[in-house]
This record gives structure tokens, sequence and C-alpha cells, in this order.
């Protein structure tokens, strides 16, 4: 508290108000990736996780059932602040024992996690899962030059849309439906064209199903590369970005899916300059797209200050897509989700209207000193002070270990 009152008066005399920034902050909704919980395994299938992308680590304490993974998503958010969404995928669908394919789920496949969520009065969000399944052939799937494989994930596409429309009115809260295909090729291909112009026909099919575009909005995440998918990957930048122009939908950029030296806090303006909507999913690539557990580092603060300083809170949808398996899976998604929150809250304490205008004046100066005197600003004390609004500490490890002693080490 004593703390508090002196960051606040520090903050001030760079006219930033750290009530304001506390109340936005809030406010602001995370969508929180259901599969840090269970190494992306789900529970409708016995495949291995496919698709180019990999967990790796065996810490004791995977999520095994919906009931283990629902209680370590309640233990994850008791110690995660402000507003979040549930972000789940196709296979998590819970089924009863019945066995239902990707092309047939429905909405009463996820009726559990619907009471999951009103019962937290959260939100959900969406992904069709076109990956760790027999019907993805050759490492393809709406790009398959095989019609029945094309026509399979085309069902499961639209499938999940009804899916998606359900949460959304069920829980009174918009869902966000992302789509990612793992489509694309090890070594050089003869042919780049045919496997995009599939990809293009079959999303033309998919969003041909009617759907409410205030409750859903349906995004599309490109990406660079994946393992044994080094090549090409059939839905990259250019793709992605030119199909939602045309088809009205939302973009989604992955911070792991660029090229190394690209920057996706450099890529958001731009965006918002076309798009009335932009989604992220926050990761942390370590010299690959190796979906490491976020961090308070530089280009997490960096994309966050660019949703906040160019005003675009509401129109950013801000997800984690994570998974680490060599670490607690609880901590990973504590640290993880309280760093996207850490760097909002950097974001918010930034005195961005004086650093525009001395950008304006060409006062670079000037403006690399301020820049550099508020990276040293008390932000921790600010960040204390909002978690002891919201009855929580900044040190959590001894909660996590106490779950581990009492919960986890019976999962071995
Ligand atoms: C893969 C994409 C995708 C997945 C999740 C599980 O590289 O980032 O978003 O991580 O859908
Ligand atoms: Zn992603």
């Amino acid at each position: 508290m004593e703390r508090y009152e002196s960051a606040k008066k520090i903050y001030a005399e760079y006219g930033v108000d750290t009530e304001k920034a506390i109340s936005l902050l809030n406010d602001v909704t995370v969508s929180v990736h259901c599969w840090q919980g269970d190494d992306v395994i789900g529970f409708d299938s016995c495949e291995a996780l496919s698709g180019g992308i990999q967990t790796t680590g065996n810490y004791p304490g995977r999520a095994r059932t919906p009931e283990e993974l629902m209680a370590d998503i309640d233990m994850a958010f008791s110690l995660i602040p402000g507003k979040k969404k549930l972000n789940l995928h196709a296979s998590y669908a819970i089924t009863g024992g019945e066995n239902v394919d990707r092309d047939a789920i429905r909405p009463d496949h996820f009726g559990k996690w619907v009471e999951f969520a009103k019962e937290r009065g959260i939100g959900l969000d969406f992904n069709p899962t076109f990956f760790s399944h027999p019907m993805v052939k050759d490492n393809l799937t709406l790009s398959s030059p095989d019609d029945k494989v094309r026509k399979f994930w085309i069902e499961h596409g639209k499938r999940c849309i009804e899916i998606s429309q359900y949460f959304a009115e069920e829980t009174g809260i918009p869902c966000v439906m992302n789509i990612w295909i793992p489509d694309g090729y090890k070594d050089v291909p003869a042919d780049r064209l045919s496997p995009r112009l599939r990809f293009k026909e079959s999303l033309d099919e998919i969003l041909s199903v009617p759907y409410d575009k205030s409750k859903v909005f349906i995004t599309l995440e490109s990406k660079v590369f994946g393992i044994g998918l080094e090549s090409y990957t059939v839905g990259s930048a250019e793709f992605c970005l030119s199909y939602v122009n045309r088809a009205g939908i939302v973009p989604l950029m992955d911070n792991g899916h660029y090229h190394p030296t690209e920057l996706v806090s450099d890529k958001i303006s731009a965006l918002l300059a076309f798009n009335d909507k932009v989604g992220l999913h926050v990761t942390r690539g370590v010299r690959w797209d190796s979906d490491h557990v976020v961090l308070l580092d530089d280009e997490t603060k960096e994309i966050m200050k660019e949703i906040v300083r160019n005003d675009a809170l509401d129109r950013v949808f801000i997800a984690t897509d994570y998974f680490d398996a060599s670490i607690n899976r609880i901590s990973a998604w504590v640290t993880g989700v309280r760093n996207v929150r850490k760097a909002l809250l950097f974001a918010l304490l930034e005195p961005s209207a004086q650093m525009k205008k001395l950008q304006d004046e060409a006062d670079f100066t000037s403006l690399m000193a301020v820049g550099e005197e508020v990276k040293t600003l008390p932000l921790g004390d600010v960040w204390e002070e909002y978690l002891e609004r919201n009855s929580m500490k900044n040190s959590y490890i001894s909660d996590i270990k106490e779950y581990e002693k009492k919960e986890l080490v019976k999962r071995q």
C-alpha cells in the first residue's frame, strides 16, 4: 500500500494515472488455452500429437480426463487475475464414451464445458482440430488432393461453427473461432498453387454455413513452417491475410509463426489499419516456434504496447498459445497468462501521449530518453497493488506446490 502510494506519485509525474491503468487492466479479457493442461492431447482420439507441433517434457501430473483438466483450470484461474475466457479445441469434446468422429461433433458434446463456463461466468472460444487424427493424409487436411479427406475436414469446420454459435448463445459472450491447418510439405513441392487453391475453396465452403457475425468471430491463423513441414505451408502469411480480407473474417497472428527477425509487434498496426478486429496467439518461440511459456520479455511488452497505444483493447482478441510439459503445467499457465497481463499493465503505464508528441515533433533525443526512463519506474508496486485488489499475491509457487502434492502426484 505504501509502496503503491509512492508509485502512484511517481507515475503521476509522467501524467500517468495508475488507478485508471488498474481498472482498464482488470477489464481486458485474455483467452486462456485449455491445451497447456494436457500437452495438446484432448479426449477424442488415441493418435499422437501431429501437425508439426510438439510438446516436450514429462513432468508428472498431466490432466488425463475432463474432470482433471477442469480442476487444473480452476486451480490456474484462481491464481490468474482479471477477465478470462477459456479457449477450447474440438478435440476436447466430452462424448461420454460414445465414439463421435470430428465430422459428427455436436453442441451437446460440449455441454459440460458450457456448464463449466456458465458456473464461472466466463466466455468460451473455439478451435476446429485439424491435426492428431487419421484423416490427416500426407500432412494435408483442407488442402488435400483427396476429395474424401477434404470433405471430412470441411464438415468438421462446419460443425465447429455451429458449436461456436452455441457457445456464444449459451454464455452470452461472443465466441472467437480460430482456424489453423498444419498442411504443408517437408521438402520442396512441385506445385505450390494447387494446395492453396483447394484450401481457399474449402474455407469458402466452411464459411457458407450461416452464423451470427455479432456472436461468432472467425479468425484465420497463418504459419511459416512446422516440424516435418519445413519447406512449405499452405496457410502462409500472405495467403491468410489475402483470404481474410476477401472473406471479411479476422486475421490472427501467432508470434511464433514468422521468421525469427520478424516481429508481430510491428505488424499489429498494419493489420489495425485494415481490419476492424485482429486476433493474437501470444507465445514465446525460442529459436523456432517452440511454444515456450510467455515471459515478461521485450516482445511481449512491445505487443501489448501496440494494442494499448493504438487504443485497440476492444479490437484485439488476446489469446495465449504455448505448451510446456517439462515443468508443472499449472505453473506454466499461471506464469504465462500473468505475464501477458503484466505486459499489458506496463503498456497502460506508458506516457504514450507524451511520447507520440515527441515523435511528431521529431524530438527523437527526448523520445529515447523518456522511453528508457520509464523502463525502470515501479511497475512491480502497481502490479502488487493490482493483485492485492484481486486477493492474490505476487508469489504463488507455494500454492502450486501444495496442489501438486495433493492432486498431481495421484496421477502417476
Ligand atoms: C500451431 C498453432 C495453433 C496450435 C493450437 C493448438 O502452430 O499455433 O494455434 O498451437 O491450435
Ligand atoms: Zn497458435
